[in-house]
This record gives C-alpha cells, structure tokens and sequence, in this order.
C-alpha cells in the first residue's frame, strides 16, 4: 500500500508500526481524534495506547490522556481506551458503553458540547493544551495534502493546534473518496467573515485536509473497515412515527409555507431517524435534500433511487452492506455527498439561513415542550447533545421524536418537568410520539400542554399528567406556566425507586 496511498516521500519515512507510534502519546496528553459516529476513526494506535496505559497501570503508574474527537467512535477506540480507564476527560459526544459506564461512575470527566462550538473552543484553548493529533485519512498525496476518510469532524482543527501529529493511512477505505470532501475553516471573531454557503451542494473549500509536514512524528498503516452501524428494521412506533412527520409536512406544504422540495433536511441518528427517511423514500416529494452532520442508510437508499438530490453533512454512518455500496458506486455518490468539518456541518448561521427541517431523538419532553435529550432520570448520562442543540435552536423546523414509553412501558417519556433540560420550550417547535404530532408553533405554555398530553402521551399516563395540569393551574403561584414545584418530579422519583411512573 505504501506507494500508491502514502506518495509523499519525507512521511513515507515516518512510516511505523501502531506500538511505536503510540510511543509518542505521553501521560497527561489531550489527543484530538478523527471519528464521527462510528466512522474515520483511528483504528490501530488508539489500541495500542491502550496496551500502553495497562502495561503503565501493571507497574503502579497512572497513564490517563484527555480524548477529544468529532462525535462518537468505536470500541477500538472509545471502548479500548476506556477499559483500562485511561481518558481523564472526555468530549464532546459519545454512545460507548464502557465510555458511558466511566463517566456515570464518575471516573471520567466528560464535557458535553454543542458539535459547531468544540473547534472554536478549543482554538480559544478552553479545553487545554492539544498535545496530539491522531487522525484517519486515506491517502497521503506527494505534496503532503491528506485525502480525508470517511468523517471530517474537527479534523482541520486538531491538525493545527496539535504538537505532534499521527496519521492513520486506512487501506480498507476507498482510495476514491477523493474529492468528496470540503474543507472551509472558519475564522475567529474579529476576523471572522460570513460563510459563503447558500445551498447544501455548494463547495466552498477544497477537498483535502493540509497538515504541516514537520509535526508529522508517526505514520500507520491500516486495513480495517469503520464499525458497522447496523440498524433494525423499523418497528411499529418508527414507522408511526414517520408516518406522523410525513402528514404534518404534506400539510405544511399544502399551506405553502414549505416548497414542494421541502427545505434540507437534517436527521439525527438512531431507528426513528431511518424509518423517517424509509417514508420519505416512499413518500410523495421529490429533489430532496439534506443538510445534516451524519448520512445514514436511509438518506443513502434516498439518493439511490434519485429521491434526495444532495447530502451534506460531516460524516457518513453506515452498515456494512451500505458502505459496501458507497465504495462500488462512488463515483455515482460523489456527485451528491458532500463531507464537511462538522464546524460548518452544523453551523449556526447556516442552518438559520437554509432553513432546514431537523428531526431528532429524545428520552423525555415536557408537557410545555422542554427536551431533555441527555440524561436518563436526571443524572445518567446517555450520549450527549451532539448536533441536536446546534439545529434545534436555528431550524426552520426543529422536530423532537420519540416513542411516549421507555422500559417497557413503565416509563412515560411525556412528563410534568424534565428531569434535564437540553432543549428548552423556546427551541422546540413539533413533538412527535406513536400517539401523534404536537405542532407548538405559537401556542403559550398552557396550550402547549394541552397539545402535547392529548397528542403525544401514552393514553395510560394521560389521566396522571390531566391531574397534574389541572391541580398545577389551580394552585401554583402563576398561570404563565403552572407548576406544583412540591411534586413536579414526583413521576422520575417513582421510576428511580424501581416502579412505573
Ligand atoms: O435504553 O438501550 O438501555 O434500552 O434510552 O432509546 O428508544 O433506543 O432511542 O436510539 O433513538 O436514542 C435521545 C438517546 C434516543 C438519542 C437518544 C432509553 C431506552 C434505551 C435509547 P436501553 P431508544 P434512540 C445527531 C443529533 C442526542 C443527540 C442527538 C440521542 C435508550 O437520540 O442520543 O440528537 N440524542 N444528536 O430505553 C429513561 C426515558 C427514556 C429512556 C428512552 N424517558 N427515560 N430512559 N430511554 N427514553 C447525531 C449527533 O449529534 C452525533
């Protein structure tokens, strides 16, 4: 592989194996990694770090390193390193259950951050100091630019503040993503200027990722697929779900206050999210397209049968199968994929100026339409925020979905008050469960409440949160938005006792 994927000759001498790269990763070290939901991660080094940290834990020493990367990763990386509890802190999403168990233990620090704010942040050095960049790509061209795998993330962003940079060069990824990426970085404040982007097919930027060639210290080969994003088929509540989604946005266009087109869309991850794109993939609109952070199979399946136009978004988040398909028809793909940093993916202005249609998942709502997305019962952290505040809050439309139960139906995700809020009643416009869709647009906090218990609660939990309500209205201190403060979590601390809510 060396000659055909790594042309420049001054990295082809840095050329090493896993172990003597990770030589260069030191205790104390902040190391921001490719990867996005599964996909463009290190493969080997991180593994290697982990060998690492345990043969340093055998003999009495602490080794723990602060992993920063674009979303979610893998158990090769968040799974390997977490482990042998190596990550002293964490950001700014994860859905790894060794990861998740440490943090909720309290053995990890993990900052949960708006996805389009982590490289700001970090250029302004509120994280610390980055000792390394550790970063998938695949190919290395002779004059040193990086051909980006299958996630952009904070790439361009961790290979400029980083001291040391590690390459990963991924055989296993097709050569051929060449091209499909934009690169754009944005500025800071005062020097930042509007980004140039009016629709999701525009290419602003250029297609590699640049890295200067002298902080490059190690350079791995190797040949391992991303992990298989597996997805179910859609079960009964997914597809009434999307079946909600697809009538509101059939009226909405009926109303005339979206095109026939529809705006971009933007879809979170997780069954729902596919089941969503299964119904618009069979659903009456044409010339879609998506302005998101993570393609999955679904908006795949739609640009295969020509129903979405063009994707963006900052990484790809596929099964097997699909990314199979990805890499025998790329060329084809090409023509409608496009990969940004996730800076520009989800960016604020961008998505105020495009107007897109976000659909995401949820544990809970409220009955006056705060979202908390994060935290189970109020404590446990489930993956983070992610994407989901950044499209929320400038959507056209910010959509909310889930099922109305958890757990077997003992827990009711429509409650009195949130337990955690990520989202607030000012950012959520439709909240949609099996039962029904909630369009809050302009309603005040009373009849939002109305809205969401007759139309989106479990009809078993519907008397309780009817009783709430109407107690709420009698007796609390003011009618804007009635709450029995004495009693508000009563639901989450009956499920924390281990009984339905
Ligand atoms: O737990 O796996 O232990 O059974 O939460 O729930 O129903 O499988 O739903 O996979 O769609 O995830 C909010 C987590 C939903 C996701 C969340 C329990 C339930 C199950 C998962 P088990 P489901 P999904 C783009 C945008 C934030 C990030 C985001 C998410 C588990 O959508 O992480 O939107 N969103 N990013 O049993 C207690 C409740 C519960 C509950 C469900 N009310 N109380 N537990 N569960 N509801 C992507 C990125 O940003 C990268």
């Amino acid at each position: 592989m060396s000659d055909s994927r790594i042309q420049n000759a001054a990295l082809r001498g840095k050329i090493m194996a896993a172990d003597d790269a990770a030589a260069f990763i030191n205790p104390g070290d902040n190391v921001g990694v490719s990867g996005f939901t599964g996909s463009g991660h290190p493969k080997a080094v991180p593994q290697a770090l982990a060998r690492r940290i345990a043969a340093a834990a055998g003999r009495g020493e602490t080794f723990r390193v602060g992993v920063w990367t674009g979303a979610s990763t893998s158990p090769e990386l968040d799974g390997a390193l977490f482990k042998v509890n190596g990550v002293s802190m964490r950001l700014p999403y994860q859905s790894d259950p060794d990861c998740r168990n440490r943090i909720n233990a309290g053995e990890a620090n993990y900052t949960d951050v708006h996805l389009s704010h982590v490289a700001q942040n970090a250029a302004w050095g509120h994280y610390g100091k980055l000792g390394v960049a550790l970063i998938e790509v695949v190919a290395i061209l002779e004059d040193g630019r990086l051909v980006p795998s299958t996630s952009i993330g904070n790439n361009p962003t961790w290979l400029d503040l980083a001291d040391r940079v590690i390459l990963e060069v991924n055989a296993a990824q097709s050569a051929r993503l060449e091209g499909m990426h934009d690169i754009y970085s944005v500025a800071l404040p005062p020097r930042r200027q509007p980004i140039p982007l009016a629709a999701p097919a525009d290419r602003i930027g250029d297609p590699y990722l640049r890295v200067d060639p002298k902080k490059v210290v190690a350079v791995v080969e190797t040949d391992c697929f991303d992990r298989d994003n597996k997805f179910s088929a859609p079960d009964e509540n997914s597809r009434l779900i999307a079946g909600h989604i697809l009538d509101f946005l059939q009226y909405e266009v009926k109303k005339g206050r979206i095109p026939p087109t529809l705006l971009p869309l933007q879809s979170g991850v997780g069954n729902i999210a596919n089941a969503v794109m299964a119904g618009l993939d069979d659903g009456p609109f044409n010339d879609l397209t998506a302005y998101t952070e993570v393609l999955q199979d679904g908006m795949l399946d739609m640009i295969r049968s020509g129903k979405l136009v063009c994707a963006s978004a900052t990484a790809v988040s596929l099964s097997a199968r699909a990314l199979g398909d990805l890499f025998a028809n790329i060329d084809e793909y090409r023509k409608s994929i496009i990969l940004r940093p996730q800076e520009v993916s989800n960016h604020p202005e961008i998505i105020r100026r495009l107007g897109t249609i976000s659909m995401n998942g949820m544990l809970e709502a409220d009955i006056y339409g705060n979202v908390n997305s994060t935290h189970v019962l109020g404590s446990k952290m489930m993956n983070g925020l992610g994407g989901s505040g950044d499209f929320a809050r400038n959507a056209y439309l910010s959509i909310f979905m889930t099922p109305s139960t958890a757990k077997n139906g003992a827990l009711s995700c429509i409650v009195p008050m949130v337990s955690h809020v990520d989202h607030t009643e000012h950012d959520v416009q439709v909240l949609v469960t099996e039962h029904g869709l909630a369009d809050l647009r302009g309603l005040a906090p009373r009849q939002r409440a109305r809205l969401v218990i007759d139309r989106c609660a479990d009809p078993r939990f519907r008397p309780a949160l009817d009783d709430y309500l109407a107690r709420a209205e009698k007796s609390a201190n003011g009618k804007q938005t009635p709450h029995l403060l004495g009693e508000a979590f009563d639901w989450h601390l009956r499920a924390l006792r281990g009984e339905a809510m």
